[in-house]
This record gives structure tokens, C-alpha cells and sequence, in this order.
């Protein structure tokens, strides 16, 4: 059974997961409209992958006789400056979710809830990965300088990125 502080907690991650899913949504609208389809591509994936988090974390605290809240959530903005801008706000945004998370390891610590501890592993490795990636796409894009011939290779590994890890899905990629 959870205690009642860490249902909170985990609760507000749900809401942080919810919110980082609808933000990459909005982000990906924005670069289709652009016509920056393996950006969007990206995105769509990755906000698709932030709703799942939050599913986990919901189903999480149900099995453990709590209660996981579906939140309301403040409407990420619609447009941006520019692709740079975006992969910005995400690397932003996933240092704030691993800040996030890590609080919540300790507090499970210091509540001794090693099941919760447990579970919130999966958590840590993920932030690892999403926020290196991250990383590696902002390197790129400073590297580009905001040329627009560069962007648009930019763009095409995106989209031949997502296409690849869609064939491994179906399991007919090498
Ligand atoms: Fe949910 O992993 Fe990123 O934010």
C-alpha cells in the first residue's frame, strides 16, 4: 500500500509526464506545418512515449491501492521560433523530468517505499537516455548554425531514425 505522500508525488509526475507529452504534441503540429516532417515525426513518437510513462505511472499506483489522477493541463504554446528553439525547450524540459524523478527516488528512500524505489529504476535509465539524446540533437543543430541546406539533413535522419525504429517494431529490421 502507498502512503499518502508518496500517491502525491506520484501523482505530480503523472501530471509532469501528462504535460511533457502534450508539449512535444504541440511541437510536432508546429514542425508539420512547417513542413519538417521527420521533426515531426520525432516529436509525434516522443510525445506518444511520454503518454505511455504516464500510463505506467497510473497503472503503478492503482496496483498499489492507490489512486493514479488523470490532471489537467495548461495548453503547451502552438509555435515556435524555429526547429533550435524546440529541441531547446525538450533538452529544458527532460532535465526538469530527471530533476523530477531523482526527488522522488529520495523521497522513497526516506519514506522507505523500496517497491516504489524499485519501480522508479525503469524511470532513471529512461531519463538517462532521453536527455542524452536531447543533448545530441541541440549539439547538432548549434553545430548547423541555422543553415537552412544543414536542416534540412537535419530533418531526413529524424524522419530515417523513426522509420528505422518503426521496421525493429515489426521486427523486420536488421
Ligand atoms: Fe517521461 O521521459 Fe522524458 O520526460
Amino acid at each position: 500500500m502507498l502512503s499518502k505522500k508518496i500517491e502525491q508525488a506520484l501523482n505530480q509526475q503523472i501530471e509532469l509526464e501528462a504535460s511533457s507529452s502534450n508539449y512535444y504534441l504541440a511541437m510536432a503540429s508546429w514542425a508539420e506545418v512547417q513542413g519538417i516532417n521527420g521533426v515531426a515525426a520525432f516529436l509525434y513518437g516522443h510525445s506518444d512515449e511520454e503518454r505511455m510513462h504516464m500510463t505506467k505511472l497510473i497503472q503503478y499506483v492503482n496496483e498499489r491501492g492507490g489512486h493514479g489522477i488523470v490532471p489537467t493541463i495548461k495548453a503547451p504554446p502552438a509555435n515556435y521560433k524555429s526547429v533550435s528553439e524546440v529541441f531547446d525547450i525538450v533538452l529544458s524540459h527532460e532535465t526538469k523530468v530527471s530533476k523530477s524523478i531523482n526527488e522522488l527516488v529520495d523521497l522513497c528512500l526516506k519514506e522507505k517505499d523500496y517497491s516504489t524505489h524499485n519501480f522508479l529504476q525503469w524511470y532513471v535509465t529512461e531519463q538517462i537516455e532521453e536527455e542524452s539524446l536531447a543533448r545530441t540533437n541541440v549539439d547538432k543543430l548549434r553545430l548547423m548554425g541555422g543553415e537552412k541546406a544543414a536542416l534540412y539533413f537535419f530533418d531526413r535522419d529524424l524522419a530515417g531514425a523513426k522509420a528505422k525504429e518503426a521496421k525493429q517494431q515489426k521486427g523486420e529490421a536488421k
